[in-house]
């Protein structure tokens, strides 16, 4: 779109600028900045319109984008190239993601290397690695309180180092996601620092307050994030006499977009990070960026406006760079994350799903499926070039976040259902074998999480002491089952390291006093090489949670169905027990796929007959995707075995 005032504007930026930049070729950076400048021009001046010195600052902004168009490697340019025909290209089924902690997966960013075989033994062709960014020893929450945001952590390594693991993972065509924190830093980042010493422009970067009078306003609307580690949302400064917004843990320092150099430098980062090769950057805590008085302070108009604008900007150096979307919130919002009003994704292409991650722990515990299928209706279809990441464990807790409308339809009292939940998963409950841990109560609204790892959620660690046989195949099967349902749903499988080999709680972290208070530590334990390679030692757990996943991965990147498009059919069936959705596409020859899940401890009857009458061709063999064999379907009844699942190509 041809804009005079914007466009004017932009003339008078690039002549100031050609000095600078003059004699680099810069073709495409020309193209991508004209066509998105309308956009950048508009979203920065209604965020920083007012200020007199908006000129000056966007002429800052997009010097910014040059540069970092220019330093940007040829290779990358090639891929942004590549990427930009083929733009639909992380929506495919081939994708399967892996989270990780460097330091306790693999010990620093060379030891990653060693277990690069594993990854792709297991069929992983994205990983992301959590924060690797420098952060003070202990009061780091595990590397989301940034200090330096262009130095890595010196006992993880350095940016050759990274440089050496970016080259490899390029070689095995697997992808890399890095973190950028982008809510707060650490307290002693050197702008933290500088505000502490009173320098008042750096304490513009923060939320800074003489007293307690606005502190307590925002008090009034904003909910605790960490009630019992860092209760209240503001921090005393002792060196600066001030108080400053800690949202998160008080040495987290929330970081004020009210303030555009703030925008500025965070932009200038992200690029920093896709310049060194990374494909994805995953947006840390993102509902939070903007604050205002009255609200819960998440979600609003603004942040997302941020977002938007960041895009942007990235659009015009690095178009080739997603973004995931880490807002952990209701689903009628966390769609806003895609972008609202849009057809293509304008903020982040990428999303948590967060709510299918609770809802199916939710389903293992009640071993119904009402919840689930209530609360899947509720996410809203996403955006043509958006997909979800769909998890089951990550390095966080889990939040019972579900809308309190759908736990009453499933039948159930919303605060009751909520406290067997977590009653269930620290294993209080008599049918229980999970054994979590209770993350984050508040006692104030008699809210709590769940923290543990998923062996240990699922049963596992129970059954293993136990040695109760038909309990860790019941366990094995939860886990697998678990799996298949984030294979097939649609979007980007995100498996947690250590899950594939059944890891159990790991203790340890109570001996630590920066950890002890935070039971997520309980999570996020070393990996252990001798444990992985039990994976191909025939009749352990690890080899039959490692093959069995490593088959199903194998078997969904086959699945054109699986690709991301809208394509799925949630399917009302009357055993409340069962998942069933169908997969379909409209592509030729690519076949729809019937999902069935079964989150009984029973095998389950499906009538057959009811989705017969609905095209489905369920008759005589019927193959099954995961297993290769086919089934015999004679009757009106399939029987699904307990903890089961099927693939059925129909
Ligand atoms: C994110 O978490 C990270 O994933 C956490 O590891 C960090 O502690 C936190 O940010 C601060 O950097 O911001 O949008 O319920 O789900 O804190 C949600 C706890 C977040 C996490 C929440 C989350």
């Amino acid at each position: 779109m041809y804009e005079q005032v914007s466009h004017s504007l932009l003339n008078d930026i690039l002549i100031k600028l050609e000095g600078e930049i003059k004699n680099k070729k810069l073709q495409h950076f020309y193209i991508r900045l004209g066509a998105n400048f309308y956009a950048i021009y508009s979203l920065f001046y209604f965020l920083y319109g007012q200020r007199a010195d908006f000129k000056d600052q966007l002429h800052q902004l997009v010097r910014i984008l040059a540069h970092s168009y220019i330093s940007r490697p040829q290779h990358l340019r090639n891929l942004d190239l590549e990427r930009e025909k083929d733009h639909t290209w992380f929506l495919r089924q081939e994708w399967v993601g892996y989270a990780l902690y460097c330091k306790e997966f693999a010990g620093d960013l060379h030891g990653m290397q060693t277990w690069l075989g594993y990854l792709q033994d297991l069929g992983i062709n994205l990983l992301h690695i959590m924060p690797i960014l420098d952060c003070p020893k202990g009061k780091s929450d595990g590397g989301y309180a940034v200090r330096d945001f262009r130095k890595i952590n010196p006992e993880i390594g350095t940016l050759d180092d990274l440089d050496d693991l970016v080259k490899n993972l390029k070689k095995r065509e697997i992808l890399l996601a890095l973190d950028v924190v982008v809510n707060h830093t650490s307290n002693e980042h050197a702008w933290a620092q500088k505000a502490k010493a009173g320098d008042p422009y750096y304490q513009d970067y923060y939320h800074v307050f003489d007293n307690r009078e606005i502190p307590d306003l925002y008090e009034e609307s904003m909910p605790e994030i960490f009630p019992e580690t860092s209760p209240g949302n503001f921090t005393k400064d002792e060196a600066m006499g001030k108080w400053v917004m800690t949202v998160f843990n008080d040495f987290q320092w929330d970081l004020n977009y009210k303030n555009p150099a703030v925008f500025i430098e965070m932009v200038d980062i992200i690029l920093f990070w896709a310049n060194r090769g990374a494909d994805i950057i995953r947006l840390d805590a993102v509902a939070f960026l903007w604050k205002k008085i009255g609200s819960t302070c998440q979600n609003e108009r603004e942040a997302h406006l941020i977002l938007q604008l960041m895009k942007d900007c990235c659009q015009v150096t690095a178009p080739g760079v997603l973004f995931i979307a880490e807002a952990i919130v209701a689903p009628v919002e966390v769609i806003k994350y895609f972008g609202e009003d849009a057809i293509n994704a304008k903020e982040c292409e990428i999303a948590y799903n967060a709510t299918f991650m609770a809802l199916l722990w939710e389903a293992v515990a009640t071993k119904k499926a009402t919840l689930l299928n209530l609360g899947i209706k509720s996410i809203p279809d996403k955006l043509e070039r958006a997909t979800w990441l769909n998890y089951v464990r990550c390095h966080d807790d889990i939040g019972l976040g579900f809308d309190d409308n759908d736990i009453r339809l499933a039948g159930y009292d919303p605060k009751l259902h909520r406290n067997f939940l977590v009653d269930y998963y620290t294993g209080k409950h008599a049918d229980s074998s999970a054994r979590g841990l209770a993350f984050g109560i508040n006692k104030k609204t008699g809210d709590a999480r769940i923290s543990g790892s998923l062996a240990s959620l699922a049963g596992l660690e129970v059954a293993l002491e136990n040695n109760d046989q038909a309990a860790i195949q019941k366990s094995i099967d939860t886990i697998l089952l678990l799996h298949s349902l984030i294979c097939a749903f649609g979007g980007i499988p995100l498996i947690y390291y250590g899950d594939a080999i059944g890891t159990l709680n790991d203790c340890s972290y109570l001996q630590d006093e920066y950890k002890q208070n935070d039971s997520r530590w309980v999570h996020r334990p070393a990996m252990d090489r001798k444990k992985a390679d039990l994976r191909n030692v025939q009749g352990t757990v690890e080899n039959h949670i490692f093959s069995g996943l490593k088959k199903m991965i194998a078997v969904r990147k086959e699945i054109c169905s699986f690709a991301d498009h809208n394509n799925r059919e949630l399917l009302e069936v009357d055993n409340p027990h069962l998942f069933v959705f169908s997969r379909f596409s409209n592509i030729n020859n690519c076949q729809r796929v019937l999902v069935i899940a079964n989150f009984d401890h029973a095998p389950q009857l499906l009538d057959v007959e009811h989705l017969r009458k609905k095209g489905f061709m369920l008759h005589g063999p019927v193959k099954e995707l995961y297993s290769g064999t086919n089934i015999n379907i004679d009757n009106q009844h399939l029987e699904i075995p307990a903890h089961g699942f099927y693939w059925l190509q129909t």
